[in-house]
């Protein structure tokens, strides 16, 4: 069965550091969650959008929202993450109600996957 679309927007990703020289830094994606996998993208005005990563939602461990005493130096300021194999994704949306649609968007696809 070919997965459908739950959920998309941009949304603000930190880098995953997976290596120990990787830099820290905040990118806008267009992230797209669909009944198998949460997509995200790099889009740039008059180019097709270009995959940077995806994560099956059958290696999903955990999806909560963060709630940090710490400033968060990007402009969307409600941070969520997504702990799947030995990684944690920290995601942040530009308001309260977006970052919930999130979380239980990937809390109940991680169910029904
Ligand atoms: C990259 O920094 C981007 O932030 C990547 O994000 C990120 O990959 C890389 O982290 C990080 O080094 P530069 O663009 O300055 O090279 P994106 O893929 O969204 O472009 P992640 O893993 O977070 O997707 P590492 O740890 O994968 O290198």
């Amino acid at each position: 069965m070919y997965p459908r679309v739950i959920l998309n927007g941009m949304l603000i990703k930190k880098s995953q550091q997976k290596k120990i020289t990787s830099p820290e830094n905040y990118k806008e994606r267009l992230f797209v969650l669909d009944t198998k996998e949460l997509k995200y993208s790099e889009c740039r005005p008059g180019r097709k959008p270009v995959l940077k990563g995806s994560i099956q939602l059958s290696k999903i461990k955990c999806v909560e929202a963060v709630n940090s005493e710490l400033p968060i130096p990007c402009h969307y300021k409600y941070p969520f993450q997504v702990y799947y194999g030995n990684y944690y994704l920290y995601i942040f949306a530009p308001d309260h109600t977006c970052r919930q649609q999130w979380v239980t968007a990937l809390k109940e696809g991680k169910e029904t996957e």
